[in-house]
């Protein structure tokens, strides 16, 4: 055969679809979409990393088409936020330029893909004739009450010199740029997505999705069920309520503590504690939420109060820590030294008695060393509770404490409001202008989208103010209702609002009357599969789902959950597991192995590096061995499709177990063993077509169709030459006959020197490697020496040579 040339072959495809594509709309074929996570245009380009996810979702594509579907595989740019301005900052540029750049250069790399996407489809967060729509969703959300304006401590990197929602802060450290993250009390714009969280949680049900995903999900609503209990504050009419997911130890808490933010805490402090209390409340609102957090050893001090126990009318202290978050429950808590670690370790520290109230085989612990956290054992020291389990007196605490009139059962959630505006400059303004006489008002409609314009000073001015604040003639307007002098809103959105709703927007991405036409809506959506890195658990895929639940509500859609399935890659790393980066200096570029190995090999290496769903460590020597397979795939089927070989048995059990082999692979995303089982059936079709001159067209063709997806250019070269004039991927998938797929099993000889010196039972169809195998096993006690042949006679016997 002639050699397999990639460099021929791609570019021979490459322009040959581009002509005749191979993903139709005809209107009849069910739709499948299939998204991938939109990038950011940075201005490093993709490296072999981002390839991974973007080789997935066409492999998963090419898959659903020969599968008879028609295809919805968009592609486009999250270009506005940090990233884009951060990179246009460092290199000087105006993001909007390097924006642009930058997408060109990466839509370059990802054609180098081969992917199916769609460019008639492509979107950029950053365009207006897109914005306009990110920006009319949030103006419905202000109409609805769900978008408010708050002023109270946010989050704030000091760094990106912007605040931040809680979702963005990771261990108490900016995510984008890893500065620890500090508060700033700064007027906000918030989208009350906790309007939502019971939905957010109960759906989940509903969902493809990895469990991973799902319970960061659930994890980060935190939904907890309990009770809030009223503790007066003696000698004074205040009173104070904490949040308590354990009731049932109510006769056990022998101190209270508020957050150092409490509204009462410095009320609290008598003559003597004042200046300690004062100290205590300053020193902490200069810490940053790492190190409250990070904590190792309690700090803390007495306000010099005293609450009663509602329970027991016992008279107990009351402290301030920074343990106790200020905007969690009540920012206040009831505290049970015995029964929860950190009030045992902070009550050890000042000495504050321990009462047990919950015992394990109803004895009393001496001398406790740690807190008894289980919530199973009998009430002691309780009162009339004692003797109950704490199982149940836990269910019914909650309204015991109703019914006596000192607080009432409760469900709390960790979900905060999305803190939703950011005082930079590249962003999507938000729509709102402020009038003296009327308030907010909202822009009209009919006037979005509300550009961004241009300015002079895109760095942030680190005031609390966005650089949009400095254009007296873009701030000064009119306010749309009476017409009087107003201001316009100054802080842009975060760079999520655009990610929230996009992938709705590709499939109808030229409507400049709605957001997506409901018939386009109804025959595309929703997104059946969804690829990308897990990253995004708890901010863009919680953000999406808020989105799409509010779009549903007002009618623009009809489903009520964006993604359907989703598939979670694992990362591409360095040698020894190191993250890919620029700075590291081990970024692998797909560029030059594109031109040495072609885009087939890369495609397969990115899925034979390893499970789809974990990480994996790149070795360029792996492509050489993928690269060696396609030749030798080539060769096999070049030199055997004219040989006018009939199917045989053994060709026809073969052909039916590879499809039902690979699809099951594929099925479960077990794409790396897909690709060693291409390997293995290359190897057995090898062997047949030798033993039997030649190997049935059939056969061939079923080899080439599996491929396809993911090895497309050397595919439809080789569907071409085996005599089709149609494209390989209107060809279907094929299907696995599992009848046919049944192994006879045989008994042969086995000789040693040409004696026979026992028997064996293999599989008929058995290679040449396996049957050897499996007959030495047999004759082990007669191969003393050195084996010089080996031979099999496929079906009759299998004979080795040995010398003393
Ligand atoms: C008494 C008690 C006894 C508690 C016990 C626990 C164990 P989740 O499940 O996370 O909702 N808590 C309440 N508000 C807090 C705040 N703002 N900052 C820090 N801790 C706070 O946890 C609720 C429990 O966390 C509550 O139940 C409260 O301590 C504490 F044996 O009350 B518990
Ligand atoms: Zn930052």
């Amino acid at each position: 055969a002639v050699p397999f040339n990639h460099r021929a072959v791609e570019e021979k495809w490459r322009k040959h679809w581009e002509e005749h594509p191979v993903n139709v709309n005809d209107g009849k074929k069910p739709k499948y979409y299939c998204l991938d996570m939109f990038p950011y245009p940075s201005g490093n380009g993709l490296h072999v990393g981002h390839w991974r996810g973007y080789v997935i979702s066409d492999v998963w594509s090419r898959y659903k088409l020969m599968q008879g579907h028609y295809i919805i595989h968009p592609m486009g740019w999250d270009a506005f936020g940090l990233p884009a301005e951060n990179y246009a900052i460092k290199m000087g540029v105006h993001p909007a330029k390097s924006t642009a750049e930058n997408v060109a250069n990466i839509k370059r790399q990802i054609n180098d893909i081969a992917a199916l996407y769609d460019w008639n489809m492509e979107v950029n967060t950053t365009d207006p004739k897109f914005y306009k729509w990110t920006q009319w969703i949030f103006v419905q959300m202000f109409k609805k009450g769900l978008a408010y304006e708050k002023e109270f401590p946010i989050n704030w990197c000091p760094s990106c010199k912007t605040g931040l929602a809680n979702e963005e802060v990771v261990n108490g450290c900016c995510e984008r740029c890893g500065t620890a993250v500090t508060k700033k009390n700064l007027r906000q714009w918030m989208l009350k997505i906790t309007a939502y969280a019971d939905r957010l949680l109960n759906d989940l049900d509903k969902l493809d999705w990895p469990e991973k995903v799902k319970k960061m999900q659930t994890d980060w609503i935190g939904k907890s069920y309990g009770a809030e209990v009223d503790f007066k504050v003696d000698g004074s009419d205040e009173k104070i309520t904490v949040y308590t997911t354990r009731p049932d130890t109510l006769h056990g808490a022998t101190f209270m503590v508020l957050a150092p933010e409490h509204a009462l805490a410095a009320k609290l402090a008598t003559e003597e504690t004042r200046a300690a209390v004062e100290d205590y409340i300053f020193k902490s609102s200069m810490r940053s939420n790492v190190d409250r957090v990070q904590d190792k050893e309690k700090t803390g001090v007495f306000t010099g109060s005293y609450a009663i126990n509602p329970i027991n009318g016992a008279k107990v202290p009351i402290w301030l820590s920074d343990y106790v978050l200020a905007d969690y429950g009540t920012g206040a808590i009831m505290c049970v030294p015995a029964h929860d670690d950190r009030d045992f370790e902070f009550a050890k520290k000042f000495n504050i008695p321990i009462i047990q109230v919950i015992a394990k085989d109803g004895k009393e612990i001496e001398n406790m060393t740690e807190a008894y956290t289980e919530a199973s054992g009998t009430m002691i020291n309780s009162g009339e509770w004692n003797g109950m389990e704490s199982a149940v007196l836990k269910k019914e605490a909650p309204l015991i404490i109703e019914k006596m009139g000192v607080g009432k059962k409760t469900v709390n959630y960790k979900l905060r409001d999305w803190v939703f505006s950011r005082q930079r400059y590249w962003g999507e303004p938000i729509p709102i202008i402020h009038c003296p006489k009327c308030g907010n008002v909202p822009v009209p409609e009919d006037q979005l989208p509300l550009e961004l314009p241009e300015v002079e000073s895109y760095q942030p001015t680190g005031t609390g103010e966005s650089p949009l604040a400095a254009i007296d003639e873009w701030v000064n307007t009119t306010c749309p209702c009476c017409g009087a002098p107003a201001k316009r809103e100054t802080n842009t959105m975060p760079q999520w609002a655009g990610s929230s709703w996009y992938f709705l927007r590709y499939v109808d991405n030229h409507n400049d009357e709605e957001l997506v036409s409901k018939e386009k809506a109804d025959k595309y959506l929703p997104v059946d599969m969804y690829i990308g890195g897990v990253e995004h658990a708890v901010l863009h895929l919680l953000y999406s789902r808020f989105y799409t639940k509010f779009l549903h509500d007002i009618g623009v859609i009809d489903f009520d959950e964006p993604f359907t399935k989703l598939f979670n890659q694992g990362m591409i790393t360095g040698k020894n597991g190191i993250k890919m980066s620029k700075s590291k200096g081990n970024v692998v570029s797909p560029d030059d192995l594109i031109r040495d190995y072609g885009c087939d090999a890369l495609r397969m290496y990115e899925m034979f590096v390893g499970p789809p769903e974990l990480d994996a460590e790149w070795d360029d020597r792996g492509i050489d061995g993928v690269s060696r397979f396609l030749k030798r795939f080539w060769n096999l089927v070049l030199d055997n499709k004219d040989k006018g070989a009939k199917e045989t048995p053994e060709s026809v059990k073969i052909r039916h177990k590879m499809v039902y082999d690979i699809t099951t692979r594929l099925n479960s995303f077990s794409l790396n063993t897909v690709i060693s089982g291409f390997m293995e059936y290359n190897n057995k079709l090898i062997d047949l077509a030798k033993r039997q001159d030649g190997l049935d067209k059939e056969t061939l063709e079923t080899a080439v169709t599996l491929i396809a997806p993911f090895a497309p250019h050397i595919a439809e070269e080789l569907w071409e030459q085996l005599g089709h004039s149609e494209t390989v991927f209107a060809h279907g998938w094929p299907d696995a006959d599992e009848e046919a797929m049944k192994d006879d099993e045989i008994e042969i000889a086995v000789q040693v020197n040409g004696k026979t010196r026992g028997t064996v039972t293999i599989s008929s169809s058995a290679a040449k490697e396996e049957a050897i195998a499996a007959g030495k096993e047999v004759v082990a006690d007669w191969l003393k020496g050195t084996i010089v042949k080996e031979i099999y006679v496929p079906g009759r016997i299998i004979n080795i040579v040995v010398k003393p």
